[in-house]
């Protein structure tokens, strides 16, 4: 990543390399002044358009004349306009998501003086937004002024504005707690997406380049906020925040390594568990020694339920690499695998000798040199390589992987062929939560390993029950056929009720 960066760095405005490397060089016949009649060359050239430009194309002539009449239309209608007349301008003539009025009236009427003359307007338009598309203006209107990236706290006002005003979020405003850990939510998951470098700024080029501003648009014109699967999601916020509160028993929203290593029925292998609270994959920004906080935990969650992204596969690659040199060898996996065998032993449960798992790896992603993986060689196969890390650390996803029904892994996948792996993996999950809040029961998993870390010797505990338990476990994991609750108003009502409840009883 950072060779490539560096490499178009070098290259900066001056001419790009050619197919060696090098500078193409002009060709002798390019060199040499063509010998043209005089007429010819005396003749204008004719207006190359302009193709590049870094803020946006913007407006051609037809199109501002016709922004210049409409603006002069709202303004014949009122001399003046105040923030609820601000709507209009918003949408048609800055082509904005309409969420962003108040934004922008408080963008022009810097001097708060509650009212924006068509002077005033005219003024912005023509300085800051004629010239520049659409993509950049949401940029600079999210941004401070003058700002050249977004940080997370300029989110802030545009998750306020949607909690006070988009019908998908009404039932939030009796729960103003809920509502921040909503906003938050929503924000972490947007820079795990978008802020590639992970250093709290997305820039211009990493906003243009991503889905945000569709997105927002979305958000605009959807009324129902679970529609909007990325980022803004209320079930999928409440699956995350729901799987924080199952850990953090005490509440102080901060687990420690114990409370982690049960997550979804202690899953993880406790070596991969010692490589997050090592803070391999990702410094932990709690602010608490050796605790994880709930953005750390949310980016753990959505790197361990989807490894189809890029940044949960080098979340995945670097627990495993442990030399660091970029390469995953036979050793470093078998380092992993053996806990994994011992575990299946423990639940009395079939093991496949690492040799074979070897082979399977080698066969499915065929790497250059057998049994050494490299990164961007996985990258490849992007789609399937969740298998190759949960055989690993995961053993619930290795069984259910072991057993699985291929026939309802393909009914998913035509179900919902636009779902994410995360996707399909929430719906399943908030499913499962609004039956048990309808059903009145208890949110505490069955933890079907509890009791191996603690005391895996335990020879008085059943192996088959546990195995059994195990394997619904990784059923319900893999979950989505099953449990086909129809998800609507009532079931995101539920939810809501069960997350003020669960509000309620941190107070
Ligand atoms: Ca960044
Ligand atoms: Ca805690
Ligand atoms: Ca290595």
């Amino acid at each position: 990543m950072a060779q490539i960066a560096k490499q178009k760095q070098i290259g900066g405005d001056r001419q790009p390399p050619g197919p060696t490397g090098v500078a193409a060089a002009p060709s002798q016949q390019q060199l040499q002044p063509k010998q043209q009649p005089l007429q010819q060359i005396t003749t204008p050239q004719p207006d190359i358009p302009r193709f590049y430009f870094p803020e946006g194309k913007p407006q051609d002539k037809d199109g501002l004349k016709k922004t210049e009449e409409l603006i002069d239309k709202i303004f014949t209608e009122k001399i003046e306009l105040k923030k609820e007349d601000f709507e209009q301008i918003t949408t048609e003539v800055c082509g904005l998501p309409k969420f962003l009025k108040t934004l922008l009236f408080d963008r022009i009427d810097s001097g708060k003086t509650g009212k924006i003359t068509k002077p005033a307007f005219t003024l912005f338009w023509k300085k800051d937004f004629q010239n520049i598309d659409a993509s950049r203006r949401i940029f600079k209107i999210i941004a401070k002024p003058d700002a050249d990236a977004l940080t997370q706290e300029d989110f802030k006002p545009i998750m306020k504005i949607l909690l006070e005003t988009h019908p998908g979020l009404e039932f939030l405003q009796a729960t103003p707690e809920f509502q921040d850990r909503y906003a938050d939510t929503v924000v972490m998951r947007i820079f795990y997406k978008i802020d590639m470098n992970d250093d709290g700024r997305i820039t211009y080029r990493d906003f243009k380049r991503s889905n945000l501003k569709d997105v927002l648009f979305n958000v605009a014109g959807e009324d129902d906020i679970n529609k909007v699967r990325e980022y803004f999601s209320y079930e999928h916020f409440y699956v995350l925040y729901c799987r924080f509160w199952e850990l953090d028993t005490d509440h102080d929203f901060l687990i420690d390594k114990d409370d982690f290593s049960r997550y979804e029925g202690h899953a993880l292998s406790r070596k991969a568990v010692e490589r997050i609270f090592d803070q391999v994959p990702r410094k932990f920004k709690s602010g608490t020694k050796d605790k994880m906080g709930y953005e750390d935990f949310v980016w753990f969650m959505l790197s361990e339920e989807d490894k189809t992204s890029a940044r949960s596969l080098r979340y995945w690659f670097t627990i495993i690499d442990l030399d660091n040199n970029e390469i995953i060898t036979p050793h470093e996996m078998e380092h992993f695998y053996e806990e994994q065998v011992h575990r299946l032993e423990y639940l009395n449960h079939e093991q496949i000798l690492f040799v074979d798992l070897l082979c399977q790896m080698n066969d499915m992603i065929k790497p250059a040199k057998e049994g050494h993986f490299h990164f961007h060689e996985l990258k490849k196969f992007n789609a399937q390589i969740g298998i190759f890390f949960n055989c690993l650390v995961n053993l619930q996803k290795f069984i259910a992987f072991e057993g699985r029904d291929l026939f309802a892994i393909k009914h998913q996948l035509t179900e919902f062929p636009n779902y994410t792996e995360w996707d399909r993996f929430a719906k399943g999950e908030y499913e499962r939560l609004a039956m048990e809040e309808e059903n009145g029961e208890d949110s505490e998993m069955i933890d079907a390993m509890e009791g191996w870390d603690s005391d895996q010797d335990d020879q008085n505990r059943e192996g088959g029950t546990a195995g059994a338990g195990g394997a619904a476990g990784a059923g319900a994991a893999a979950g989505g056929a099953t449990g086909a609750n129809p998800a609507g108003e009532g079931v995101a009502k539920t939810g809501a009720a069960a997350g003020q409840k669960q509000v309620l009883k941190a107070d």
